[in-house]
């Protein structure tokens, strides 16, 4: 029958306009607008944030040997950060790619070497090891509250479609999952109340 497919597809919709409701309702915070290198880095995840501290220590020769850790920070203005070669990977570098920075150490693989800078303005800077950087040893600093940031996730589990680059506008998809089951409902009510056919019309 007509009108009992109609009430099993609007059932469907409002399923589907569950699950894109559950997905709007995600926490959000701000994070620094970073160029986009920074997020390709492999250990990259999210931005750890230093505010309020005075010094960040950046191994330079992380995880596989290829990578900065952390490899995202976001630091007070007047803040210093200390990168220290872990002596694994090869000869490292940390070399400014774009931004409000100058960053440029030697390039070494000498276990416990160090190069410090110390941030003195604010804004984003995304740099990378020379060496590696086909193999996306990527890191970023951002550094005070007067920068652009975008909204973001908090922490992995929390990825959602409007995190993922997908356009705002998905989420008309449930409003439109919404209007269809209270179209197929006042269908389905006014096909009971008067019938299917004319020659039902005139009643009895
Ligand atoms: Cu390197």
């Amino acid at each position: 029958m007509r009108t009992s497919g109609g009430v099993a597809g609007g059932a469907a919709a409002a399923g589907a306009g569950l699950t894109v409701g559950v997905g709007t309702a995600a926490a959000q915070e701000e994070e620094p607008d970073w160029p986009e290198g920074v997020t390709d880095a492999p250990n990259y995840s999210e931005t750890e944030d230093f505010r309020g501290e005075d010094e960040v220590v950046v191994d330079v020769g992380a995880g596989d040997g290829l990578q900065f850790a952390p490899p995202a920070i976001w630091i007070d203005e007047g803040a210093t950060v200390v990168w220290e070669w872990t002596g694994e990977g090869g000869a490292h570098n940390v070399e400014t790619v774009e931004g409000d920075h100058d960053l440029g150490s030697e390039t070494t693989d000498e276990a416990g070497f160090t190069y410090e800078h110390t941030f003195e303005e604010g804004g984003i800077t995304f740099y990378h090891c020379l060496p590696h950087d086909a193999q996306n040893m990527f890191g970023g600093v951002a550094v005070g509250d007067d920068i652009d940031t975008v909204e973001a996730a908090e922490g992995p589990g929390a990825m959602e479609p409007t995190d993922m680059g997908v356009d705002i506008r998905e989420h008309y998809v449930g409003v439109g999952a919404i209007l269809a089951i209270v179209v197929s409902l006042i269908f389905t009510f006014y096909t009971l109340k008067y019938g299917e056919s004319p020659n039902a019309k005139g009643g009895n």
